[in-house]
């Protein structure tokens, strides 16, 4: 338990975030149901026999990506049993019927708590009500639910804002280019995920703000394979007409890169085609470093101890955050621009720094 203090405390440092004040009695209540096992380790788990042990059901979304892989990772160390969970992983394998049915069967083993990574944003209400009358709290991680708040906490990302930065950057990095027309391409994440629906609708809205052209917007399934495929096809289809491309995750933007590079397309700082990207996971930052994407707007996927937290303390009968937002700064290859402002999903005028990205920084990447 100390060790798992400490490493919270850092985390709870760096990110300058709390996933375990505050929170209303309903939470608490709702988590404290099916845990009285669990209680009795709370303060006590570095010498546990399985017994004793938090069990833990994480219902993952799949292996699509570097990203997925430190998400995966990330858990799985937070979670182990040195800190006093015993934790069943199941990969979804990106099939929703498939994660619905590892929820069902978690819920069947009568674990303590689940955590779903979900891989589409609806569809959750009844499975959740399931889990809710067995007394098991869900926690979220990652990506969200929208049509259902029969989950205990969530901890992950604001789509939305990491749509608008990109926009935000695009906007002051064109016109200090002297570029005054956007024709961009867009490689979308799953459909139906809320990190696909988030950024779409978060760069769409400065597009529209400031007439910029999206020719097309297709999904590339977050996979570097999709990315490829897609880039491929907007090659043919829209050669010399476009001067933006959009991945919405890193992976794709290495399969992007493939195929404009098999077009003859030149991309990145010293080319005809900005390319814009998310996650900001390190052969990404590589990429960013060698000036091959222009800007990556990062992703957090180091939620495991986030979960651990809400975990331990829902045991201990405290009180939890309903919502957790991670920090995630955006990575820039040039150093001409310092900063963006934008208006933020909350309707809050914001001014964010742009890190440049050096050797270091892509050394301390996850
Ligand atoms: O951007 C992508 C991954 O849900 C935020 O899923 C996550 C996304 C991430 O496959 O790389």
């Amino acid at each position: 338990m100390k060790k798992l203090l400490a490493m919270l405390m850092a985390c709870t440092m760096i990110f300058s975030l709390s996933a375990c004040s505050g929170g209303s009695s309903e939470q608490a209540e709702t988590a404290s149901a099916g845990t009285s096992s669990a209680e009795s380790t709370a303060d006590d788990s570095t010498s546990k026999d399985s017994g004793d042990l938090i069990t833990v059901g994480f219902a993952q979304v799949g292996h699509e990506s570097d990203w997925r892989t430190a998400s995966t990772n990330s858990v799985q160390a937070a979670l182990s049993k040195d800190n006093g969970f015993d934790l069943q992983f199941v990969d979804c394998d990106n099939d929703s019927a498939k994660q619905l049915e590892a929820v069902r069967n978690f819920i069947q083993q009568g674990v303590d708590y689940i955590v779903i990574d979900p891989i589409v944003s609806t569809g959750w209400d009844t499975v959740l009500g399931e889990a809710q009358n067995a007394g098991i709290p869900v926690i979220v991680i990652d990506r969200t639910i929208d049509d259902s708040d029969k989950y205990t906490a969530w901890v992950g990302s604001e789509f939305t804002n990491e749509g608008l930065a990109a926009g935000a950057w695009l906007k002051d990095y064109a016109a200090a280019k002297g570029i005054k027309e956007i024709n961009a391409l867009v490689i979308e994440g799953t459909t139906g995920s809320s990190a696909q629906i988030g950024r779409t609708a978060g760069f769409k809205k400065i597009a529209d703000e400031n007439g910029w052209k999206i020719l097309d917007s297709q999904t590339g399934n977050f996979t570097q394979d999709g990315g490829q495929s897609v880039m491929e096809s907007y090659c043919k289809s829209y050669q010399g007409k476009f001067n933006v491309v959009v991945c919405q995750n890193d992976n794709e933007a290495f399969g992007a890169e493939d195929a404009m590079s098999a077009a003859g397309v030149k991309f990145g700082t010293d080319g005809d085609v900005i390319l814009i990207s998310f996650d900001a996971c390190k052969a990404g930052l590589k990429d960013v470093l060698a000036g091959k994407i222009n800007a990556d707007f990062q992703c957090n996927p180091l939620q495991g101890p986030f979960c651990a937290d809400i975990i331990k303390n829902l045991a201990a009968d405290k009180d939890v955050e309903k919502k957790t937002y991670m920090v995630e700064p955006w990575y820039v290859s040039e150093d001409s621009l310092t900063n963006i402002t934008y208006t933020n999903n909350a309707g809050k005028s914001v001014t964010e720094d742009l890190i440049h990205v050096t050797q270091d920084v892509v050394d301390k990447a996850y």
